[in-house]
């Protein structure tokens, strides 16, 4: 997106403006954050939200709206808002998508987190992040089950809530959401994350510790990815790079059949038989320490070894708030013997809808449901068999430039690698390099890093249309949707160039050109189409464009065609 025509058509009128617009959807399923008092209790209230956010300055910037004929672009009903100009000088516009009945968290069940999921791959191609708002008390359970459930995704969605109505002199609603937008209108992080007091949190990794402070949400295993202080600042390096990339999806299909199980001192054999009833498919166990159970209950063990014989699902989870399940201990190979799987230092949150989301999963055997319970799929996990991360200062290359300029310290060595990474990763794309790439990457080295320009290697590789690079490069996970300076991914730059291998590998792996963007095509593919510019027409067809938009006065492609007696492009559009 980020390519309104500000003025609505009127260019060059004093109301057309040169900032860079993204646009967010915000989902708002309920929660204190639009919570109203009546009779003295809190509850949602319908519209309520907008309304007030349109009042407030730094939430909305009316004159700005006027001037660009906002409401013009994004009609009323559609409760469309733009804040103020960033730091970054970007305008995050954002529209409101609100649910009705608007729910506090306590009544959210897996059927809402489909609502959540659905909307989001329905508007997934016309917003560049989505924000959601929801209530604290069931947040990290929800934000862990989209994480899950939302397949190669490439976009932020953030979500984020309130301990006090934004309506509220106190309130750190405001605070929440602004910087909510902030990151899922200015950073291509392509994770379902939550955001809360400054903070930006993977999103399977955070439970709610606090119900009276606004500091309410910890990631005990895992550091913020991103901390809103004078400047936003992201840890790229934690960022989550998946191996695979495809075209996004939601996977709805979640199993209910799960629970949690908390073990205690001298817990009954009868409560764990009831629990592991016949009609239980997965349970996550929740054990002392790192990963203990009682090696001296064999009525206890018993329960266990039978249920996971049967095929039930058992993952070993802690019930310490920091640290992982390891079998160090006689008490926890007991129960790694009677067939319960390391959950490691998953969150019962993410482990209890991890289970739900691959029970559900038709197409995998047991063996391969159980595997991917100690696997990690989202970040959620560190599994004990993963490698030591390479680390910033085992690198050779640097070491040499840090020994020549005298320097040591983490900070500056960091400095030193992110100044010259970024030249040194585009180069090698533009070279075709992949070995070069391979060698950067294990240098710590986070492959999405933009130049200057905002250009990552990604956007080199597709203008040079070094196929190869564009592979490698999506082979590690790398985001397809950063915008450079000039508002391009790397989609249209292959688009602009003709690169038609790497429009189609794109494509493939999720990949595509805005609405806005496709709706703009129509005088494009006229202008081909009167040329006899088949390659371009098949290029923009490639890239998604419908092949029977009108141009500016209002002809079809194949109109053009034939009124030019370019009989080969007629038979193509008239095919297509
Ligand atoms: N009860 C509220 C909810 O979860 C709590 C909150 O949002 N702070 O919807």
């Amino acid at each position: 997106m980020g390519r309104r025509r500000v003025s609505c058509g009127h260019s060059g009128s004093p109301e057309t403006s040169t900032d860079v617009e993204t646009r967010v959807l915000v989902i708002n399923t309920g929660g204190t954050i639009g919570m109203v008092l009546h009779d003295g209790v809190l509850s949602p209230e319908y519209n309520a939200l907008v309304k007030t956010l349109r009042k407030l300055p730094i939430l909305h910037d009316e004159k700005y709206a006027e001037q660009t004929k906002l409401y013009e672009c994004y009609k009323p009903e559609e409760k469309t808002l733009v804040l103020p100009k960033s730091k970054l000088d970007k305008r995050v516009v954002y529209t409101f998508l609100e649910y009705s009945p608007l729910l506090d968290s306590s009544n959210m069940t897996p059927n809402d987190w489909t609502t959540i999921g659905k909307d989001i791959e329905k508007y997934y191609e016309d917003y560049d992040g989505f924000v959601v708002l929801h209530g604290t008390d069931t947040m990290a359970y929800t934000v862990s089950a989209l994480s899950f459930m939302c397949e190669n995704l490439g976009k932020p969605v953030i979500f984020t809530g309130s301990q006090i109505p934004i309506f509220e002199m106190r309130s750190d609603g405001r605070d929440n959401l602004l910087g909510a937008l902030l990151i899922a209108g200015q950073f291509a992080i392509p994770e379902v994350c939550l955001y809360f007091h400054h903070k930006l949190y993977r999103g399977n990794r955070v439970t709610k510790v606090d119900s009276g402070s606004f500091k309410a949400f910890a990631s005990p295993n895992l550091p913020p990815l991103a901390s809103s202080e004078v400047d936003i600042k992201i840890d790229w390096d934690s960022v989550w790079r998946p191996s695979t990339t495809g075209k996004f999806t939601v996977y709805t299909h979640m199993n209910h059949n799960v629970g949690l199980l908390r073990l205690f001192p001298g817990i009954t054999t009868d409560t764990v038989k009831v629990f592991l009833s016949a009609s239980m498919e997965g349970v996550i166990l929740e054990t002392y320490g790192s990963g203990n159970a009682p090696d001296n209950r064999a009525d206890l063990l018993d329960e266990i070894r039978k249920a996971t014989e049967r095929g039930l699902i058992m993952v070993n989870c802690t019930q310490c708030l920091r640290g992982t399940v390891t079998i160090s201990y006689a008490t926890g190979q007991a129960l790694s013997k009677a067939g319960v799987v390391a959950g490691f230092d998953m969150t019962p949150e993410a482990a209890l809808s991890k289970l739900s989301y691959v029970l559900a999963k038709q197409d995998l055997s047991l063996e391969e449901k159980k595997r991917n319970m100690s696997r990690n799929l989202r970040g959620e996990m560190v599994a004990d068999l993963e490698g030591a991360k390479f680390s910033l200062s085992d690198s050779r290359f640097i070491q040499i430039i840090a020994k020549t300029l005298s320097i040591g310290c983490k900070e500056e060595l960091e400095a030193i690698r992110d100044a010259i990474m970024p030249i040194l990763v585009c180069a090698a794309a533009k070279n075709g390099d992949t070995e070069a790439l391979e060698a950067i990457r294990n240098m710590a080295t986070d492959l999405s890093k933009a130049d200057y320009d905002g250009r990552t290697p990604l956007h080199i590789a597709a203008c040079e249309g070094n196929l190869n690079v564009v592979e490698y490069l999506l082979s590690k996970g790398v985001t397809i949707f950063t915008k450079d300076r000039f508002g391009d991914k790397p989609l249209r730059n292959a688009v602009q160039l003709r690169h038609k291998d790497v429009v189609e590998l794109l494509r493939k792996h999720g990949a595509h050109l805005s609405r806005a963007e496709l709706q703009d095509t129509g005088t494009e593919l006229c202008r081909l189409a009167a040329s006899g510019d088949l390659e371009g027409l098949q290029i923009w067809k490639l890239a998604g464009a419908d092949m029977a938009m009108t141009g500016y006065d209002k002809k079809t492609p194949v109109e053009v065609a034939k009124a030019n007696e370019r009989k080969e492009v007629e038979d193509f559009l008239n095919a297509a």
